[in-house]
């Protein structure tokens, strides 16, 4: 950020006290609901791995009439007449992108990171499935196809397959989970983490995808506490002639920060990677895509094929997180929030709590909670109870499933911004220890053990909040920003 923070600050509370009169004026309990959720997040200790705070800037960019305009299509090809401003500030999301991530194409359209992988995998479908197809039947598109082509072409795109990493090691449902339309919309195969470690090994995803021979590998995380080398994943895509697919969503902040470099960073080794924008990347809530060259001109075919009419809101408000992303303070804060979560580990190891493979090198830190005798469930609202937000999930081979589950999932990026450092993340594991230790299983209504029911020793949550509340004075959410 340029410019004096304070008069900024200042600028931006008096912004918001006009747009909360504005919108009271209407429906006043928006207003309230929104006054509301600032204080509630200024109050809690955040540590939900894929949540931030994002630049009053960016959240300042999504409210405007940018919102008010269509645009689908690409930069400079649209369907709707008068798209001149979308398209400088399309431009300009796609522009950081590239340069912020040295990737020869990005695409800034994607709602979020379930539509950027949409994208993604209709873009490796139609580069390596429909095209060949196109030119084995003489077709120059699918509209010159003849019914029995067509069909053909349906048959082909309906057996290709997905190798993603499994729910329960830390992947995520958009990578050929069944109940997610990735594992509907292909024949689907899912690479788990060595049993004993619980760390990712090469040589099993690289027989499976021998044994497999998936179109699409996809690489990537959203509970997985470790680094990834994407180098050695493209050899693997390489050797089973497999598109490497790599879902940063989480991580695309360390790799904006450069704290993922070489082998870790995943953009030049994969053909395509998406990500969202509101993660460890600090922007507003939405996806991203970047690609190879062969790939950029699938990819733009994203709006209409399964995107709705692009957010120029919200493209606008990626341009300028991005642009943030692109300041050398950016490094620092990646740089912070992996530390950050060294320390948190380190402070649960020496409290003696079991970590999945023991630590973290990136942002995320799972804790098995079986070892205080909880189930996620339990030990989430049990957190919740004493002001400390996380998320419960599972951890592999997960005895309680993935609606109880046995873990809690903890992420630094949020805690980060607010300022925490070594000692602060120190304290939050003695917190998150003492709220646990202190909670035990509760019964159902016929007595028998619960899952989700639980019972927290008195005064505990009050102790606790009252130390995080000093913690979270200290360092303060939008320092200066005050509404009247
Ligand atoms: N909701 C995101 C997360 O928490 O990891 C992924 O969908």
């Amino acid at each position: 950020m340029t410019g004096d923070p304070g008069a900024l600050a200042k600028t931006a509370s008096a912004a918001y006290d006009a747009a909360l009169e504005v919108i009271a004026s209407v429906e006043p309990r928006v207003a309230e609901a929104t006054r509301k959720e600032l204080a509630d997040q200024r109050s809690s200790l955040k540590l939900i791995a894929s949540e931030n705070y994002a630049s009053p800037a960016v959240l300042l960019t999504m409210g405007t009439w940018f919102s008010d305009k269509y645009a689908e299509g690409t930069v400079g090809h649209r369907f709707y007449a008068a798209c001149q401003n979308v398209d400088t500030v399309e431009a300009l999301a796609a522009e950081h992108a590239r340069e912020l991530f040295g990737a020869p194409y990005a695409y800034a359209q994607p709602h979020s990171g379930i539509d950027a992988n949409l994208v993604a995998f209709w873009s490796i479908l139609a580069n390596r499935v429909e095209t060949p197809a196109l030119e084995r039947l003489g077709a120059k598109n699918v509209n010159e196809l003849s019914e029995t082509d067509w069909e053909e072409l349906r048959h082909e795109f309906g057996n290709q397959r997905l190798l993603g990493m499994a729910l329960d090691a830390g992947g995520h449902l958009t990578h050929g989970f069944r109940p997610n339309i990735s594992g509907k919309m292909f024949h689907q195969q899912q690479y788990g983490t060595d049993p004993e470690t619980g760390l990712l090994d090469y040589d099993a995803v690289a027989a499976k995808a021998r044994e497999f021979k998936p179109l699409v590998l996809v690489a990537g995380y959203s509970a997985y506490p470790r680094r990834v080398n994407f180098a050695k994943m493209r050899e693997i895509a390489d050797e089973v002639g497999a598109v490497l697919m790599v879902d940063m969503a989480h991580f695309a902040g360390l790799v904006a920060g450069k704290v993922f470099t070489g082998e870790e960073n995943p953009v030049p080794y994969a053909h395509v990677t998406t990500t969202t924008t509101h993660k460890s990347l600090r922007g507003p809530r939405g996806g991203l895509v970047l690609a190879q060259e062969e790939f950029a001109a699938d990819v733009d075919r994203g709006c209409p094929m399964v995107l709705g009419g692009p957010l120029s809101h919200v493209m606008a408000a990626k341009a300028v997180a991005l642009a943030e992303a692109r300041q050398p303070a950016f490094q620092t804060y990646a740089q912070n929030i992996a530390d950050n979560a060294k320390s948190l580990a380190e402070g649960f190891n020496s409290r003696g709590a079991k970590l999945v493979t023991g630590g973290t090198d990136n942002h995320i830190v799972l804790l098995d909670v079986s070892s205080y005798g909880l189930t996620g469930r339990q030990a989430e609202s049990a957190l919740l109870d004493s002001g400390v937000v996380t998320n419960r999930n599972s951890v592999p081979q997960d005895p309680n499933g993935a609606w109880y589950t046995s873990g809690i999932r903890f992420g630094t990026p949020a805690l980060t911004t607010r300022g925490f450092g070594h000692d602060e993340f120190d304290t939050v594991a003695d917190l998150v220890h003492e709220v646990l230790s202190h909670t035990t299983p509760g019964t159902n209504k016929a007595g028998a053990p619960s899952k989700a029911t639980y019972r927290l020793a008195d005064g505990v949550a009050d102790r606790v909040q009252a130390r995080a509340q000093e913690m979270l004075d200290k360092n303060p959410l939008y320092p200066g920003l005050e509404l009247t």
